[in-house]
């Protein structure tokens, strides 16, 4: 059920999809999915990417980082895009694999309508979002997914409101395949990939994407920053299938830990979460520490 771990740093393939070069920003967490990604996805892919980040590392004409045939739509769209391009190539007989590829804006807001109704449909397309927790192309704007109480140049004095969960609104309407990854965690995602692959039907992987001007943390410390979101609970990776979801390795560990790291730990590594008070850091706490109560009844029963 859950993904074993296949790949490993000994046996990923050595065939690079990815130019050298790109216009990423050093530390993008984005910029490691990318080309780890593509290892698993192969040649016979095309690639849907709205407005974000990715079609800027993807190359800004006349400049291309991606071998890849990638279109360009518009936000609201994506997921109609693939739909469309999918059922052409179904048309052709031909057996490509369609990935959209988005970010957090272009999925938990202005492309959620096209999602919702693909995934209604159940389209056989691989949808992927990397969710860097805000607009940072447009230089740090809030999004649907941006955490309570983060800074960002539109919450000057921080988010309001909670970041909607976008897997479990996802997971909602019980498509092929949901699973959730992390850029510090590559291999886990290209093995989520190569399963996603085998499945027909809308499969959805979401990736908590860590961003060093976003997140106001230095640029080595990407990775260690989402195993740190990981180590204390408070985002989790795990797969969905026929409506049953399963912990992945980096969190199913947790559950035999008697404590986590506190998320203070977590959230001190960024300027970005810097005007949370001490009362607002201990509800977060307490609704981590619920949610993992919640998993051992769950995993632990028996
Ligand atoms: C309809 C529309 N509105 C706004 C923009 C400007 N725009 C381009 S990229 C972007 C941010 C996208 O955010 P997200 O999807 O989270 O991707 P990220 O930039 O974080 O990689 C925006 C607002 C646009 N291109 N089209
Ligand atoms: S702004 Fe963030 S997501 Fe965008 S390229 Fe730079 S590091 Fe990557
Ligand atoms: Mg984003």
């Amino acid at each position: 059920m859950t993904t074993a771990a296949k790949t490993n740093v000994l046996n990923l393939s050595t065939e690079e999809f990815v130019h050298p070069g790109n216009r990423a920003c050093s530390g993008c967490g984005l910029s490691i999915l990318y080309r780890i990604g593509l290892k698993a996805l192969g040649r016979d892919c095309i690639f849907v990417v709205p407005p974000s980040c990715l079609t800027v590392m993807q190359g800004l004409f006349p400049i291309a980082a991606s071998q890849m045939p990638i279109l360009n739509g518009t936000f609201a769209s994506t997921a109609a895009i693939a739909t469309g391009v999918r059922a052409a190539m179904k048309r052709r007989g031909k057996q490509t694999q369609v990935v959209a590829w988005a970010g957090d804006g272009g999925t938990a807001d202005i492309g959620i309508q096209a999602l919702s109704g693909a995934l209604e449909r159940n389209e056989d397309i691989i949808y992927i979002c990397y969710d860097n927790e805000a607009y940072m192309n447009t230089g740090v704007q809030r999004s649907g997914t941006t955490p309570q109480g983060g800074l960002t140049t539109t919450t000057p004095y921080g988010k309001k409101e909670q970041g909607k969960n976008l897997p479990e609104i996802v997971a909602a309407h019980n498509p092929a395949y949901v699973a959730t990854c992390s850029a510090s965690y590559p291999l886990d995602f290209h093995d989520k990939l190569l399963k996603a692959k085998q499945i027909s039907g809308l499969k959805y992987i979401h990736i908590q994407t860590p961003c060093p001007p976003g997140w106001g943390c230095e640029e080595r410390m990407t990775v260690k920053i989402g195993k740190a979101a990981i180590d204390c609970g408070l985002f989790d990776l795990y797969e969905i299938e026929d409506g049953k979801k399963q912990l992945s390795e980096p969190s199913r560990k947790l559950l035999k830990k008697a404590k986590l790291p506190s998320v203070q730990e977590y959230l001190s590594m960024q300027t970005r979460f810097k005007a949370l008070s001490d009362e607002q850091i201990a509800v977060m706490q307490e609704r981590i520490d619920q949610k993992w109560a919640d998993y051992r009844q769950e995993f632990c029963a028996e």
